[in-house]
């Protein structure tokens, strides 16, 4: 992702931003020119937000979606130290390249076709099953998780989440003993999802993640179809994605039609295209930076109306050490 996404501005030297040029540049340009203020038109490719985000405003329409309910509030994944961020912002700077490469392609990704769905789980299992839109909604439990949520790049959130964990899939699967990890792939359709639109005519589509199969029955371990009470919206990897909040976010993907147990670790879409800035693990870590920024801190995208931050300090698995610790050593 790091060729066109941005680590924080202030962290790069004039050199380091050559080879990422054309997003770069447009950015800086556009930023400039927003400096100047010029009109509000150009703001979707910056993240940041005016006319679009009112009430009844084109973001909002796209999280005006049917309520998942009544839903239990689990207490045990409440968030004690940071506010919620607010829906607004949630949902308008987000990663999903399949429709483009700027954070704002909350408007692109509306051309998800979501109903019907069908998800398939299958590979090293007794049970392969498939699940339609209904049984994604129906079937489990659904309940709502507050979690932190980190990106590689050094941003974060805190999440409303409605789902369940993904320990529920194993228990109807049945992996057999073969079965050593996971990989989920997202939604890819060439006439649908026009991806990031420069430099990569060759990325490594679909787009797909992996977990060794321990970290998958981590009670963190969460499949969200939903966020903030309602159905998940489509810039948010609807109808359903993961969410591994000890990880980092591209950890988590979007839009899932498939599921495989395999013997054997499956190829990541990052990793595979830059194996020495993404590993497979991708823990959460601030002690262990990127090759070009360091992890020490992050952006973190809170309660207020438009797009800011406050920085904080980045803690070692997303501050979930206690439940996760264990899986791994340091
Ligand atoms: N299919 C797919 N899943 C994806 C991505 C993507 O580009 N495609 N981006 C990842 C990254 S880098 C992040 S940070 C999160 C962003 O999730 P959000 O937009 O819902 O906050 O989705 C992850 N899942
Ligand atoms: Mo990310």
């Amino acid at each position: 992702m790091s060729f066109f996404i941005h680590p924080p501005a202030w962290q790069l030297r004039e050199h380091q931003v050559t080879t990422e040029s054309a997003y770069f540049t447009r950015r800086r340009m556009l930023k400039t020119l927003l400096g100047l203020g010029v009109s509000a038109s150009i703001l979707p490719l910056t993240g940041c937000k005016s006319a679009q985000t009112g009430p009844g405003s084109e973001l909002e329409q796209t999280f005006q979606l049917p309520a998942l309910g009544p839903i239990r509030k689990n207490p045990e994944f409440r968030e004690g130290d940071r506010p919620l961020t607010t829906q607004n912002l949630a949902s308008q700077y987000n990663n999903f390249y399949e429709f483009g490469g700027t954070k704002s392609i909350w408007k692109s990704a509306q051309a998800l076709p979501t109903d019907p769905w069908t998800l398939e789980v299958g590979g090293r299992v007794k049970n392969p099953r498939t699940y339609d839109l209904d049984d994604l909604r129906n079937t489990f439990d659904l309940e709502e998780r507050i979690y932190r949520f980190r990106c590689v790049e050094a941003w974060s959130m805190v999440l409303p989440w409605v789902g369940f964990p993904m320990r529920k899939i194993i228990e109807a699967v049945e992996p057999t003993a073969e079965a050593k990890f996971v990989r989920f792939t997202s939604f890819y359709d060439e006439t649908i999802t026009p991806g990031p639109g420069f430099h990569f005519g060759s990325l490594p589509w679909p787009y797909e993640e992996g977990l060794r199969i321990e970290e998958m029955a981590n009670d963190l371990a969460f499949f969200a179809v939903g966020i903030y009470g309602k159905e998940l919206p489509k810039q948010h990897g609807a109808p359903i994605r993961a969410v591994l909040p000890w990880k980092y976010g591209f950890k988590g993907a979007k839009s899932i039609v498939k599921i495989e147990f395999l013997a054997e670790q499956p190829a990541t879409y990052w990793n595979s295209l830059m194996p020495n800035e993404y590993g497979f693990e991708a823990n959460v870590n601030p002690e262990k930076p990127h090759p070009r920024w360091s992890q020490a801190t992050e952006r973190f995208i809170g309660p207020g109306a438009t797009l800011d931050w406050e920085m904080k300090e980045t803690l070692l698995y997303n501050g979930y050490a206690e439940q996760v610790g264990g899986l791994y050593q340091l």
